[in-house]
């Protein structure tokens, strides 16, 4: 048994296949704490009254909600997964659960968010998932985070008030097993998160997986329900993949054998998972793909975030980068889906992908000669630009035999001063 699986539902290298060929997802933050629109910890962060909090709850109408448009702006970018906040740390569920009266229909949206992106990014042939936060600062049986504990628990009178915690996880567990069964097929489970002593068994994670994959079977589930996901044998609930967040791993993820794992660096566009109106710190395009492609060349994947606004429009800014990744990756596509690491060094020029005997080289530096591929001297069949398709020579440059360290290199040319394209020339 490897990972928690069993013979009817296959091994986390089956499961993870399609996850691995496709790379690069979307992640959307949007929910209540839009509206101020000071980042998703607002609640938290500023020990917001529940009273306070309430105020947006009453006036959250998602008027501009149109999730057709994020999925189609998905789906133009080149992102082959989606995942929604259906539930973040505020407790606030955008479908419809029977569970809770704190739920986007009570609001003046009136309906179930979830089922609307839901089948809108079906749709386009987006693979779907859900984020899922296992803190809640709304559940009265919910303990709280840290120092950034419940916030509605700040007075003296409320502070030791007795909570039941297995009330909390029949809740959780329970909305879990509703948004498993009433959207048909969900492709990504992402909880988030465990600290400190919260983690594993204290959330009746082994419990939690069986009941999910009873549902969902192929489902994939990150790895924030605690447990050792690189260790030899991982534990039920160790998760499919890793999860990364601002940060790329500089040597990947492995495991205690030295074995890549699946793993995703989730990043944010600005500052802030969710819609922050000040916030204008975006990443350039290029960093962005950039960034997507170190990902790949170690092996892992690359989950890009958007936080709608109050009224569920995603920034212009936001947009623009979008549209800009699509551009290229219409072009390049191919060396990213279903590529990884190559067994090469890093060049000095930029990175490799690799797909079988086909080898990427994402030249960032042009320099003013021949690109130099250490190791490949006669084992370049042929070279091609990727965005056109133009033939580019291999070739070794007069003399340059004569220069100490290029034994056993290659050279191509590119035509030209300038690389044919300044985010990333393949
Ligand atoms: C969590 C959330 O708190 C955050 O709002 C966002 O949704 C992000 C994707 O996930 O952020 C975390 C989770 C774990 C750690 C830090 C931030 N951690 O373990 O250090």
């Amino acid at each position: 048994m490897e990972n928690g699986g069993t013979e009817e539902m296959g091994t986390r290298e089956e499961r993870t296949r399609w996850f691995l060929q496709d790379r690069f997802g979307m992640f959307i933050h949007w929910g209540l704490y839009s509206i101020p629109a000071r980042g998703e910890w607002i609640r938290g962060n500023e020990r917001m009254s529940r009273e306070h909090y309430m105020t947006y709850f009453d006036e959250f109408d998602a008027s501009r909600y149109d999730p057709k448009k994020w999925a189609s702006a998905a789906k133009a970018a080149g992102q082959k997964y989606a995942v929604l906040t259906t539930k973040h740390h505020d407790g606030f569920c955008l479908f419809d659960s029977k569970l809770t009266d704190f739920k986007a229909t009570n609001t003046p949206a009136g309906r179930d968010l979830v089922r609307e992106y839901v089948d809108a990014f079906r749709a386009e042939g987006i693979a779907v998932g859900l984020y899922y936060s296992i803190i809640d600062w709304h559940h009265d049986d919910y303990p709280g985070y840290g120092d950034k504990a419940h916030p509605d628990r700040d007075n003296e009178a409320a502070k030791d008030k007795p909570i039941d915690f297995d009330r909390y996880l029949e809740y959780m567990h329970g909305q879990v097993k509703e948004l498993l069964t009433n959207y048909g097929k969900i492709d990504i489970m992402w909880f988030d998160f465990s600290y400190d002593n919260m983690t594993g068994e204290k959330w009746k994670a082994t419990e939690l997986i069986r009941m999910i994959r009873s549902i969902q079977p192929d489902i994939l589930i990150d790895n924030r329900l605690g447990g050792n996901i690189r260790a030899a044998e991982p534990e039920e609930y160790a998760g499919d993949f890793f999860s990364p967040e601002q940060i790329i791993p500089p040597g990947g993820i492995v495991d205690v054998n030295g074995q890549s794992i699946p793993w995703e660096a989730c990043i944010t566009l600005n500052d802030n998972w969710g819609y922050h109106s000040e916030d204008k710190n975006y990443k350039s395009t290029q960093q962005v793909i950039r960034s997507m492609v170190e990902c790949i060349s170690k092996n892992g994947n690359l989950l890009l975030n958007i936080g709608p606004d109050a009224k569920g429009e995603m920034t212009r800014e936001s947009l623009v980068i979008l549209d800009e990744v699509g551009e290229w990756m219409r072009l390049n596509g191919d060396s990213i889906y279903g590529c990884g690491s190559s067994l090469l060094a890093k060049p000095e020029w930029g990175r490799y992908t690799q797909k079988a005997n086909k080898l990427y080289a994402h030249v960032y530096d042009r320099g003013i000669g021949p690109i130099y591929f250490q190791g490949l001297k006669g084992k370049i069949k042929k070279a091609r630009l990727l965005r056109d398709g133009t033939e580019l020579k291999v070739e070794v440059p007069w003399m340059a035999e004569e220069y100490s360290d290029v034994n056993g290199g290659a050279f191509i040319t590119l035509k030209g001063a300038k690389l044919p394209d300044e985010m990333d020339t393949v």
